[in-house]
């Protein structure tokens, strides 16, 4: 295992110390990328340098876009809310892309994408988005909570890769929770994987329809099948689901779906698809434990057989992802909260991710043994 411990705990408070309050919503710039060496604090991880720092950003879902790399992540803001378990604390507004030309290089802060306000079902509550490619038109899907207070999934479609986007009138017919991640195969067909318990409210729709009267973290199902993320093929049109949405089940070693109550397996929400060869990997955030864990399987539905660990706890509570292909490499752009030390203030890294020959997946990390 290569070791790219750098850094020594004294560099850490110097980088705590000296890191800028973003001012948030300053124009489109352009910045320098911070050098990408790991560093450690208390057992948290740092391992790259956050890729922007003038304004908050989590959840990344990168895409190569016409040789370029764009990322659509959450917009971070302070809007005064304590933390809570339900994530009444991510209050965010509004979405804005970060691009550049290479890893290392120079990333642009795009102007506002989408606002809450030009979204005429959703009220607020702009969670993890992201966005493809189809026939000249590019999709930004969103979640956020409409005047009710219940999570839908929202598309909107744009010239750009970094917007601006016109949002549909409505929620995608049938979405509901959170943080859709979309991945198109080879064949040309697109899936939308998406979920998340919790303050996601995935929980709520377990009956097939929503249920107010849910508990919002008491699930009261340790010893029952986990309830799952789900997956449903895009419409040609890319703003509606082609087929009712399937579980995402994912299995233990024993063959068996995991459990409720295993907390540092079970799928919690962050959903992405990475394929490499013929193998699909699902990866995800297991929420409460911290962990992106992944299960690979042989088609976009699975099952996937659960497989490990690849990113162990970062600093700040949240973990979300994306991985992808660029210059020969694979990398994971994921996010901590090493410049605000808060967990609703968070800043976007990327880091490259191994494939072993054997398939498996890992970070450079000196923490795992
Ligand atoms: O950023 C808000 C929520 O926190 C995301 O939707 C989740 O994945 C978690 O990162």
């Amino acid at each position: 295992m290569r070791r790219l411990l750098g850094f020594t705990l004294p560099v850490v408070g110097m980088l705590m110390a000296a890191g800028p309050a973003p001012a948030q919503d300053k124009p489109a710039q352009e910045k320098p990328t911070a050098a990408s060496e790991p560093v450690a604090l208390n057992g948290k991880h740092f391992l790259s340098q956050p890729l922007v720092s003038e304004i908050y950003t989590a959840d990344p879902s990168a895409h190569v876009f016409g040789g370029k790399i764009y990322v659509y992540p959450s917009h971070d803001i302070d809007a005064g809310i304590p933390d809570d378990d339900l994530g009444s604390q991510y209050a965010m507004r509004d979405y804005r892309v970060l691009s550049m030309d290479r890893i290392g290089g120079p990333v642009t802060i795009g102007g506002v994408a989408l606002s809450v306000e030009q979204v005429p079902w959703a009220k607020e509550f702009m969670w993890a988005p992201d966005a493809a490619f189809k026939n000249g038109t590019y999709y930004l899907y969103f979640p956020a909570k409409d005047k009710d207070g219940v999570f839908h999934i929202g598309v909107a479609t744009g010239a750009t890769p970094t917007g601006p986007f016109k949002a549909e009138a409505k929620p995608i017919p049938g979405s509901f929770s959170i943080d859709p991640a979309v991945f198109t195969d080879a064949d040309g067909a697109s899936y939308m994987y998406y979920g998340g318990i919790w303050g996601g409210q995935l929980q709520k729709w377990a009956k097939g329809h929503y249920d107010a009267s849910v508990g919002d973290t008491d699930l009261k199902q340790d010893a029952l099948p986990a309830l799952t993320a789900k997956v449903a093929k895009l419409s040609p049109d890319m703003k509606s689901f082609a087929e009712k949405p399937r579980d995402v089940v994912i299995l233990g070693e024993d063959g068996k779906p995991l459990l409720g109550g295993d907390h540092d397996r079970r799928f919690f929400e962050a959903s992405w698809m990475y394929k490499r060869g013929g193998t699909y990997y699902f990866t995800y955030s297991t929420g409460d434990t911290h962990f992106l864990a992944y299960a690979t399987g042989d088609n976009p539905y699975g099952p996937f057989k659960y497989q490990g660990h690849f990113l162990l706890p970062v600093q700040g509570w949240t973990t979300h992802h994306s991985i992808v292909d660029w210059g020969g490499k694979t990398w994971l752009f994921y996010a901590d909260n090493q410049l605000s030390g808060k967990n609703h203030l968070r800043n976007v890294k990327v880091t490259e991710l191994h494939v072993n020959a054997d398939g498996s997946i890992q970070m450079v990390d000196p923490f795992v043994p």
